[in-house]
């Protein structure tokens, strides 16, 4: 799964703040099938415990896809349910202490709101970064948007040695000047899920950023 995330340019997001539980894997085939290359699960104020049995269902899915399955937040969720990695906020501590507990093949990534933390993830053996919000946005609400001045930056030092997602507000209307301002990679949420069309509007935007 190593070279899979090396190759994902756009990552998805199934956010059960946006989808229910019930449409959860339908609209998770969609974005698989429309290119995202690596897909997460995140369901903010859901006890872990209701979640197995959706994790399960995704892991199967992206299994099909040959796309990692990545849990949010939740370490024991992600080895109960065998996903291909977990992702950490800065406040969801630390990544050596997550790595010794679920060992040296599941990818971990790591959300970073500027250059500093990063640099830092990467320090910390990190897998991958989100950099964001680029934009404030509902999804990651009381979270200022950090621009989009930091992120050529970014790529350069932290982004050419492991892949580095831009998040944060990204739509249609902003991924040019998203892309302008150096990023390679980015993850897109409310709009792909908002979609009626989640799987035509997926490959739509990443043939924007190949
Ligand atoms: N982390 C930083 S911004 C964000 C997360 C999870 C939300 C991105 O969602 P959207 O809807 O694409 O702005
Ligand atoms: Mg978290």
């Amino acid at each position: 799964m190593r070279s899979a995330l090396e190759n994902a340019v756009l990552y998805g997001i199934c956010d059960l703040g946006y989808v229910s539980s019930e449409k959860a894997e339908d609209v998770s085939r969609a974005l698989l099938a429309g290119g995202v290359g690596i897909l997460q699960l995140r369901a903010k104020g859901h006890d872990p415990s209701s979640l197995r049995d959706l994790a399960l269902r995704l892991r199967t899915l992206c299994d099909e896809f040959k796309a990692p399955l990545v849990i949010n937040d939740h370490l024991e969720l992600a080895l109960e349910c065998g996903a291909h990695g977990l992702h950490l906020g800065q406040d969801d501590g630390s990544l050596q202490e997550a790595r010794a507990r679920i060992g040296p093949e599941m990818l971990l990534g790591r959300s970073t709101h500027s250059l500093r933390q990063a640099r830092q993830a990467l320090a910390d053996s990190a897998d991958y970064i989100g950099f964001g919000p680029l934009f404030p946005t509902p999804t990651k609400k009381g979270r200022p948007g950090i621009g989009l001045g930091k992120i050529r930056a970014m790529q350069n030092e932290v982004g050419l040695q492991i892949p580095a997602f831009c998040i944060g507000g990204i739509k249609p209307g902003n991924l040019a000047e998203v892309k302008q301002a150096g990023a390679r990679r980015v993850v897109i949420v409310s709009h792909l899920l908002s979609s009626p069309v989640p799987k035509e509007e997926t490959q739509r935007l990443l043939s924007q950023l190949l």
